[in-house]
């Protein structure tokens, strides 16, 4: 099939429209804390730290995106002008001293200008600033269970629940912060890896057996945010979501009374057995 310039350019025109429209309905889709049909991108930030890695994640696309044009450009240049047809006594030049010193120094230049705002991520990531709450999440095959050492040192379970939505994210019983505070938290396995992931704060941490790890966010609104499990644990590993409530202060205090009334008659949800499960 040929195609003429103009009928060439409609088609990529086409194309174009399409992709527009599929990226601004994308983000008509995009709802705060949990995935989003015809998500493409990283979901909407709720936290400091997530605000930073997707600015630095659209500075890198940029880059990339300039890197790939350039090449494609060049590459076509070649094709075009430099073919055995078009070019058929080719040149014997061997060295050029400005451009040597071009492709040496523009991608040093742009190493730094990745590696700078890259270790500032980095930093902002691992210095747990001064902690508000700690909450200790331990990886088990397979659910999440949360102790709250601050807040009474109560513990519990939360698992997946069938009839919860959003579909293989709603749990029976959800992590509780305050929003607007810093949390610190603590991961560890109970029997294999797991990791602590929740994509609306940027975090994903690794949850080992016999180390404790550590991490940190502070939600900037209320409502719900979802994660998974982001290690292969087992059989059950894609049932294992992150349910995090972000509430105002006075909620959170009134869902501190009722956890530590309900979780204190189950025996096995004090922390001493879940050392003792943890060994
Ligand atoms: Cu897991």
């Amino acid at each position: 099939m040929k195609m003429s310039k103009g009928q060439f350019g409609r088609r990529l025109l086409g194309f174009m429209v399409a992709g527009a429209a599929l990226v601004t309905g994308g983000m008509a889709w995009a709802e705060l804390g949990q995935p989003s049909p015809w998500e493409y991108k990283l979901q909407p930030s709720a936290s400091p730290v997530m605000d930073n890695i997707t600015t630095f994640h659209n500075l890198l696309l940029g880059i990339i995106t300039v890197i790939t044009l350039f090449v494609l450009a060049l590459l076509v240049v070649v094709v075009i002008k430099f073919n055995a047809r078009a070019n058929p006594v080719p040149s014997r030049n061997t060295h050029n001293t400005l451009i040597e010193l071009a492709w040496t120094l523009i991608p040093v230049l742009i190493l730094f200008t990745i590696a700078i705002p890259s270790f500032k991520l980095l930093f902002l990531e691992l210095d747990v600033p001064k902690a508000d709450l700690t909450v200790k999440a331990t990886g088990k095959q397979w659910y999440w269970s949360y102790a709250y050492p601050d807040n009474g040192k109560f513990e519990f379970d939360s698992l997946m629940a069938q009839d919860k939505q959003p579909r293989l994210l709603g749990v029976d019983n959800e992590m509780v912060v305050p929003v607007n505070k810093v949390i610190r938290v603590q991961t560890t396995g109970a029997d294999v890896i797991h990791s602590f992931a929740v994509p609306a704060f940027g975090i994903k941490i690794d949850a080992i057996p016999g180390r404790l790890n550590e991490t940190w966010f502070k939600a900037t609104a209320t409502g719900m945010f979802y994660g998974q499990c982001s290690e292969l644990c087992g059989k059950d590993h894609a049932f294992m979501p992150i349910a995090v409530r972000v509430v105002s202060d006075q909620e959170f205090a009134a869902w501190v009374e009722t956890a530590k009334k309900k979780f204190a008659a189950n025996p096995a949800n004090s922390l001493a057995s879940a050392g003792a499960a943890a060994q």
